[in-house]
């Protein structure tokens, strides 16, 4: 039997995840890079081809890779920058704001890329900062750029510093408000839905687990499997961009 609403053969996880949403008071989000997938953005293991196939990104996407290579990684960030430019939020990210339009949702995630803004969702938690955000690696406190040479991380016309990508790095903390914002919602939320994401970086991957301890039922929306299953209620296996449009009404 098809889904009236929908056109799709009915799916009893799927209607299960929908009573849950249906019935949620406060619904913590936390997306990864498979979010944005449908968008054709590379995640952040897939962008590294070409000049920078060879390394591992774990590797370059730190302060020290940086302070080594600066050109290269600076480059990278560039690279980045421009492939996600050209691209357009997915069904998925739209489906999300039209979530927030009905629940109290606080939506956090670990994407650089910008897109759950651009689809229109507000007050999104970065935990790992923002592709097109910068700053100062160290740093006078006064510091102005010079001209940016193309290709190059900007420097400082005072005292030389170089200008850094506003990412997380591997080996630095989240931003404080940032990870309080996302573990005041992982504590506070009776539903937990998490997509598109591997559970393999930390300490972003725990906040599932921190709310199931809190009592919140979750959802994991993934087209493979991943560590998240084993602390979910519900695993709807599965794109997001096919997904999410199922599981509340859109406008
Ligand atoms: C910190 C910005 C401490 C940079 C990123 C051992 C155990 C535990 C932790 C560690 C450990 N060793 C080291 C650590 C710490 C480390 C960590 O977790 N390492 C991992 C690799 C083991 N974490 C850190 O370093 C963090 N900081 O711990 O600081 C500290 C404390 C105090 C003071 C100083 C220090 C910082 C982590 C942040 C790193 N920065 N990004 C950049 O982008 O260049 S993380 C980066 O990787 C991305 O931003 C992204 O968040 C992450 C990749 O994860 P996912 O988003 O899940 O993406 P992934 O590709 O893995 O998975 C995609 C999923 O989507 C897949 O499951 C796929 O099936 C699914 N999918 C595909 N298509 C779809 C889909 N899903 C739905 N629909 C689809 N269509």
């Amino acid at each position: 039997m098809d889904d009236p609403a929908l056109g799709h053969p009915l799916d009893p996880a799927v209607d299960r995840a929908r009573a849950l949403i249906d019935a949620a008071r406060q619904i913590f989000v936390l997306t990864g890079a498979g979010i944005s997938a449908e968008s054709g953005v590379p995640t952040f293991r897939d962008a590294l081809t070409g000049l920078w196939a060879r390394f591992d990104p774990e590797e370059l996407a730190t302060e020290s890779a940086y302070r080594r290579q600066p050109t290269l990684v600076w480059q990278w960030y560039e690279h980045r920058r421009a492939l996600v430019a050209a691209t357009q939020p997915n069904p998925a990210h739209h489906a999300l704001v039209q979530l927030a339009a009905r629940k109290p949702v606080t939506l956090v995630t670990q994407n650089v890329d910008g897109l759950h803004q651009r689809a229109g969702s507000e007050h999104v938690v970065e935990l790992h900062g923002n592709l097109f955000a910068s700053k100062w690696l160290d740093g006078c406190g006064r510091c102005d750029t010079v001209d940016p040479v193309p290709g190059e991380p900007p420097h400082c016309a005072l005292c030389g510093a170089m200008m850094r990508p506003g990412v997380v790095w591997f080996g630095e903390d989240l931003p404080r408000v940032a990870r309080y914002r996302a573990e005041y919602a992982a504590e506070h939320c009776d539903l937990c839905l998490v997509v598109g994401t591997s559970g393999m970086v930390y300490p972003a991957a725990a906040l599932p687990g921190v709310a199931k301890d809190h009592g919140a039922q979750v959802i994991v929306v993934n087209p493979q499997p991943s560590v998240l299953d084993q602390t979910a209620d519900i695993v709807l296996a599965g794109a997001a961009g096919e997904i999410l449009p199922r599981l509340w009404p859109q406008a």
